[in-house]
């Protein structure tokens, strides 16, 4: 099966689409078509993954799997949660590390959470929707480290591993991941659909 990958994102199209072209997808990365960025006004990560996945399906009349993402921080009432990729207002990865270190400057309670949905559509008015979730928890630290992986992974320290997720390799944290998470109950819904 053909499957849009729906993210303008590399770290994820990185996280993705070897795993998804194991479940036998043949995988398009978004950027082979020419779609300009889908209005993500959804409130919940379901809401953006499905107007995501949405999008792609429509403009390019294939299936499409998108992928909505984000850092809950607990001393900062769940933000940036669907907000984590313009925290610092679309100034990039840096800029949102900086404000993320900025915000808990004196703040005891680190703890804090990735969360990961994954749609699967099979075209644009598809009524069934494969909806996957994965979760990461671990804390924020007081400093970046490692150079892996994207977005907010020098500063996610992960207390059992002694690490941040930046430390890890890419097939570490696969395993251990929110998006690793999603990933595998994807192919769990779709091998017990038969759909492939
Ligand atoms: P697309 O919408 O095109 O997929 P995006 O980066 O804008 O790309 P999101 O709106 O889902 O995607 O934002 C997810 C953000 O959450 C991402 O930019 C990172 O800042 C953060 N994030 C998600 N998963 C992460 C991970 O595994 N490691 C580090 N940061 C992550």
């Amino acid at each position: 099966t053909k499957v849009v990958l729906a993210t303008g994102n590399q770290g994820k199209v990185l996280e993705m689409q070897e795993v998804l072209r194991e479940f036998g997808f043949s995988v398009l990365p978004q950027s082979e078509f020419d779609i300009p960025e889908a209005v993500e006004d959804g409130l919940s990560f379901i809401e953006n993954a499905i107007i995501k996945a949405r999008h792609a399906c429509r403009l390019t009349g294939l299936p499409a799997i998108a992928d909505d993402s984000g850092l809950e921080v607990d001393a900062l009432n769940g933000a940036p949660g669907i907000y984590s990729s313009r925290y610092a207002d679309g100034q990039g990865s840096d800029a949102n590390n900086t404000k993320l270190l900025h915000e808990l400057t004196g703040v005891t309670n680190r703890a804090a959470r990735f969360q990961c949905v994954i749609v699967y559509l099979q075209h644009a008015l598809d009524p069934t929707p494969i909806i996957c979730q994965g979760t990461w928890e671990g804390e924020i630290a007081n400093s970046a480290a490692g150079d892996h992986g994207f977005g907010y992974d020098p500063l996610f320290y992960i207390p059992e591993l002694g690490c941040h997720a930046a430390q890890l390799a890419a097939d570490q944290k696969k395993t251990l991941s929110h998006r690793g998470q999603a990933l595998a109950q994807l192919k769990l819904s779709l091998t017990s659909e038969n759909s492939l």
